[in-house]
């Protein structure tokens, strides 16, 4: 079954115990902390599909309000595409995968909302911290709970600069060890994109190129780079996820750069522009570490006078959308 490639292929990530069966994940202590929402908990129970969602972009990518709407029509995004949504966060001392609507407000209102990747998840536990997840946590997480497919916005990455700061998103590891498929519209532009596909490589995630050649660039359709693969259907995804794992070994993600929509991308002279007084900013400013990433979103937010923000939402719906149908496509195949 599944839950035997699940429990066995990445045991370090959060607890130390190898789980080889869905009784044994129950049973455990450090899973006691996992809160799964009861319609979520079914819909894993009988194999029908999920698709996890990340809450960072909402407590540190968009803005107070426009968050919460967004909250609603990401989930409502996956079911239209045939799944049941998981957005994953930390309240209330427990990781709460999937969330009720009041969840969901305390999240997107909150002013004392951390932002955690894996290695923040356990000391936020220990101290009753309310928190959101990366991609890196978030990913983690939903394979602990057997959800095999996650939408996010832009993946995190090797940064500018990272050769002299060493600032690389834990979203790229935790990828090279998590065999789960990630939708996303390529990386954030505001990274190294060329360092942070070679960095993939090196940890071995396949990425995949949705109906494009080019890999995309977040808030633009084209990133200038290829991708390495290209893919045309959702079956297509649920078949290279199937055969990764068939493969066994240190099960590494399959990512899926899903470009934003022609119709909604950024106007690029725009983009290049406020990209460059945001990189000036971050520097003269003095901001580092995981504020960059949200210093930088919210530099666009407001150079651009919401159009990032459009883009944003945007190119998160259309990879919910995605992921939901390849949520749907993999229960098929089963
Ligand atoms: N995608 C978006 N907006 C975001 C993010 C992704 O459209 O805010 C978040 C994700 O949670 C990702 C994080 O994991 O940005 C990367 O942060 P860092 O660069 O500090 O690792
Ligand atoms: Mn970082």
């Amino acid at each position: 079954s599944t839950w035997v490639l699940i429990g066995s292929s990445s045991p370090s990530l959060i607890g130390t115990a190898n789980y080889a069966s869905r009784r044994d994940v129950r049973g455990c202590p450090s899973m006691s902390v996992v809160q799964l929402h009861p319609e979520v908990e079914q819909a894993v129970a009988d194999h029908r599909p999920v698709v996890a969602l990340e809450s960072t972009i909402l407590a540190h990518g968009l803005p107070r309000g426009d968050n919460r709407t967004a909250a609603d029509r990401f989930e409502a995004a996956v079911r239209r595409g045939g799944a049941v949504p998981a957005t994953i966060a930390v309240l209330d001392g427990a990781v709460r995968v999937g969330l009720t609507p009041d969840q969901l407000d305390r999240l997107c209102a909150g002013d004392d909302v951390a932002k955690l990747s894996v290695r923040d998840l356990a000391p936020a536990l220990a101290l009753g911290r309310d928190g959101a997840t990366t991609v890196a946590s978030t990913a983690a997480l939903a394979h602990r709970a057997g959800i095999a497919v996650f939408a996010t916005g832009g993946l995190g990455g090797v940064h500018r600069g990272a050769a002299e700061t060493f600032d690389v998103s834990a979203d790229l590891p935790v990828l090279g060890s998590t065999p789960i498929v990630v939708v996303c519209a390529g990386v954030k532009s505001i990274l190294d994109v060329g360092a942070t596909l070679e960095y993939l490589e090196t940890l071995s995630v396949a990425v995949l190129g949705y109906r494009t050649d080019a890999f995309p660039g977040f808030y633009l359709a084209d990133s200038g780079f290829p991708a390495p693969w290209r893919v045309d259907i959702p079956e297509q995804v649920a078949s290279v996820l199937t055969h990764r794992r068939g493969l066994g070994g240190p099960g590494a993600g399959v990512l899926v750069a899903n470009p934003v929509p022609p119709e909604s991308e950024l106007d690029r002279g725009l983009h290049d522009r406020t990209l460059a007084s945001g990189l000036e900013l971050v520097e003269r400013e003095h901001v580092t570490g995981k504020d960059v990433t949200p210093r930088l979103l919210a530099h666009f937010h407001e150079v651009t006078a919401g159009a990032s923000l459009a883009v944003n939402v945007d190119l998160v719906l259309s990879n919910a959308l995605l992921a939901g149908q390849i949520a749907a496509a993999l229960a098929e195949q089963r």
